[in-house]
């Protein structure tokens, strides 16, 4: 039995290794991908995606890429959004010159009820972005909510501190959440059965010199190469914690949709600041809406786990 998941992400380093992991696992049929150009621009973020899935995959003549037309409340930082340039012209990907993987002909959230629609069982939605096309595609088709098993969210932050450092926020947002913040009031305010991986998880799995040496031992795995060469490009922690310190926020998300005994949840009750200075803001109240909150990670069991999806142990 595999599950039915269609996957929405926003072109970083980490959305496009997601993918890459996605590809591999062999419970998930993968219905669709779309892109957000958030934490990337868009063009390089879906050409990437389909070179990806041409390389590392045997669903090129399956699966269509579709390219989100949608945009920021608050745009990410330039300097983030341009590894979708790197990783696009990255040789491994480009050794072929040629592209066989489509580009969908509609948009990201035009695509996704396209996707919906034809599918024949309900359907798990993996988002490792902003939910600016989930939203837009409910407010198009409010039916499509039946069609959905669960959106399981890189997204929100029940801590004190999110990991927004801008001058129009008071820093307590998580950055996809604070993207488009009204986005994430629209599908709270479905009855879609939500799981969010946050900041108090994705915090345990950082970017470390440990953690790249251990890659790079393995590079003769090629999609361990892969890996350890895309995250060269986003900085580790080494001393102190910094404001463009690279967590494997995305990947754990992806990887906890392939097995979930590498975390810890809790059952919460939740809302999020539509807009404002605490725009983005998700937390706990009585009369929110229910989810399953993703709040630890065995990090050891994690790191494995990546290596175990792609062969390298
Ligand atoms: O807030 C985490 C989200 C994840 O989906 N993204 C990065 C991941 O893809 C935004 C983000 C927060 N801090 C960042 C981010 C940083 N230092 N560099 C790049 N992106
Ligand atoms: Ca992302």
């Amino acid at each position: 039995m595999q599950t039915q998941v269609y996957f929405n992400h926003d072109g970083g380093v980490d959305d496009l290794i997601s993918l890459t992991l996605l590809l591999q696992m062999p419970t998930i049929k993968l219905l669709g991908v779309g892109v957000i150009g958030a934490d990337s621009y868009v063009e390089p973020a879906v050409s990437a995606s389909r070179k990806i899935i041409d390389t590392f995959s045997d669903q090129s003549a399956r699966l269509a890429v579709a390219a989100s037309d949608s945009r920021a409340v608050h745009p990410f930082p330039k300097e983030w959004r341009t590894d979708a340039y790197s990783v696009d012209a990255l040789p491994v990907l480009n050794e072929r010159g040629t592209v066989q993987t489509p580009l969908s002909p509609e948009a990201a959230h035009l695509d996704l009820i396209t996707k919906l629609n034809q599918a024949t069982e309900p359907v798990t939605l993996l988002f490792t972005g902003p939910l600016t096309d989930l939203a837009r595609a409910l407010a198009i088709n409010p039916s499509i909510e039946y069609k959905i098993a669960k959106l399981l969210w890189m997204g929100g932050s029940f801590l004190e501190q999110g990991n927004v450092a801008e001058p129009d926020s008071d820093g307590t947002a998580e950055w996809n959440a604070f993207w488009d913040p009204e986005a994430v009031k629209t599908v709270f305010d479905t009855q879609i059965p939500i799981e969010l991986i946050g900041l108090e998880s994705t915090n345990n799995v950082p970017l470390t010199p440990a953690i790249r040496q251990r890659w790079a031992s393995k590079r003769a795995n090629a999609m361990m190469d892969f890996i350890g060469t895309c995250y060269a490009f986003v900085p580790q922690l080494v001393h102190f914690k910094t404001n463009s310190t690279y967590y494997l926020w995305d990947v754990l998300t992806t990887c906890y949709l392939l097995d979930p005994t590498i975390v810890k949840t809790k059952a919460i009750v939740c809302d999020v600041i539509p807009n404002g200075i605490a725009g983005g803001r998700t937390f706990l109240t009585k009369n929110g809406r229910p989810a399953k909150l993703v709040y630890d990670v065995d990090a050891a069991g994690f790191f494995d786990l990546i290596e175990t999806i792609i062969k390298a142990d």
